[in-house]
């Protein structure tokens, strides 16, 4: 039966996770996988995720199945914290995934059965399980400009030249905040152009919200998924836990649909008809650490209050890591380091260059030279910046 099986083609960030963890040596660096690390390297526990997770076992009476969609007190309080009162709940359905992957999945799951045909634009540049996802649930997709390498900056010429070729009916897949991997952002203007272009078109958006706190806090995040909600008749949402709540390995996100109040139960029938297919009932013990955390207002200000250290320790390693370029190299190319928001930059190097700088140095980043802005600290900033000025060369 199996003779025949493909293998699938390895995930380049699963692998150089991989790689780093059997590299014996000592000051290897990793600006790999998109996880968040600490000053010391560490990936911590959030301290509100901690106390939620002791309340929840002391408290927590059965383990039996809940809905399909999962836990309403989660779906409610993520749906705040995404769209902060823009719409309506009774335009918003939503059901619970194993993370923001299988929320992508089953968003894609969604459009087809909607509409075989409709074709998905992706940004050029995107996270690299975008276009298998999308392909495994058998949709078409289609990129668009995004960013102008010369300038480490939007492309915005060329994005909307690329989506006046949208047709009506198809799906735009936007990154809400901290674009992975460029981490080149929407101005409230580019959204707002966004917004009317798509109503014009009869697009639909969809967006991918994984980091929402990690750019330029909460509420400003989800500024751009609010102001489509708000103006469009139909947007879809992923959103991912893993990032901004710690819980990565918990496997915690949701699939939004907000649509016409009239169509909320229908959308809500087929989403969680598309969990039975798969999973049926999602994960529930990171969704009940997410809704016990924003629920409390003690522990909502504990969370608040280490996510935006979190966010700025980011922001400081791209300021450090800017500046520290310009120092050696004597050219403002890495300038645009500290312009650019989330765990995520595409440096401008080329391969061979990203090639010398994990053989020479130990320093993992993808092929295309995306680096984890989180995973520098005081030690490793001076120390890529003479890695990187030296392949340079
Ligand atoms: N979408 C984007 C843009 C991402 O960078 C990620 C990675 O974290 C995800 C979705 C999915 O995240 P997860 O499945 O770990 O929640
Ligand atoms: O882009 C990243 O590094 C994160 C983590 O299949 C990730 O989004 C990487 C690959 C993957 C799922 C998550």
């Amino acid at each position: 039966m199996f003779e025949s099986l493909p293998t699938p083609k390895p995930d380049g960030i699963i692998a150089l996770m991989q790689a780093f963890a059997q590299d014996p040596r000592m000051g290897k660096i990793d600006l790999g996988v998109g996880v968040y690390r600490d000053e010391a390297g560490r990936t911590p526990v959030m301290r509100a995720v901690k106390a939620a997770e002791l309340r929840c076992v002391e408290t927590q009476e059965s383990k039996s199945y809940l809905s399909l969609a999962g836990d309403q007190a989660f779906l409610d309080a993520m749906g705040a914290l995404l769209l902060g009162g823009a719409v309506p709940a009774a335009r918003v359905a939503s059901v619970g995934t194993p993370g923001g992957t299988s929320a992508v999945r089953q968003i894609c799951e969604l459009i087809r059965s909607a509409r075989p045909e409709a074709v998905v634009w992706v940004s050029a540049q995107t996270w690299p399980n975008h276009a298998p996802v999308i392909a495994a649930a058998g949709l078409k997709a289609q990129p668009y400009r995004y960013m102008d390498p010369a300038r480490g900056a939007l492309d915005h010429m060329g994005l909307f030249a690329d989506l006046e070729q949208v047709c009506a009916g198809d799906v735009v897949l936007l990154h809400g905040c901290c674009h992975n991997p460029t981490g080149i952002d929407f101005s409230a203007q580019d959204w707002a152009e966004i917004a009317a272009l798509l109503a014009r078109r009869g697009a639909v958006p969809f967006v991918d919200m994984a980091y929402q706190g990690f750019g330029e806090g909460l509420d400003a995040d989800a500024g751009g998924l609010r102001h489509l909600a708000a103006r469009l008749p139909e947007v879809l949402v992923a959103a991912s836990c893993s990032k901004n709540f710690g819980l990565y390995r918990e496997r915690v996100g949701l699939a939004m649909a907000i649509v016409p109040e009239t169509a909320r139960a229908t959308l809500a029938a087929a989403l969680a008809g598309l969990s039975r297919q798969v999973f049926a009932f999602p994960p529930d013990h990171g969704g009940r650490v997410v809704s016990t955390i924003l629920g409390d207002t003690a522990l909502r200000a504990m969370w608040q209050a280490e996510l935006e250290e979190m966010r700025l320790r980011v922001e400081e390693n791209r300021r450090a890591l800017a500046s520290a370029l310009h120092a050696k190299t004597g050219s403002d190319r890495f300038d645009m380091i500290a312009q650019q928001r989330g765990m995520f930059s595409l440096l401008p190097l080329s391969p061979d260059q990203v090639a010398q700088l994990h053989a020479d140095h130990g320093i993992y980043m993808m092929g295309d030279g995306r680096a984890n802005m989180a995973g520098l600290n005081a030690y490793s900033v001076p120390v890529c910046a003479q890695a990187i000025a030296s392949v340079l060369r």
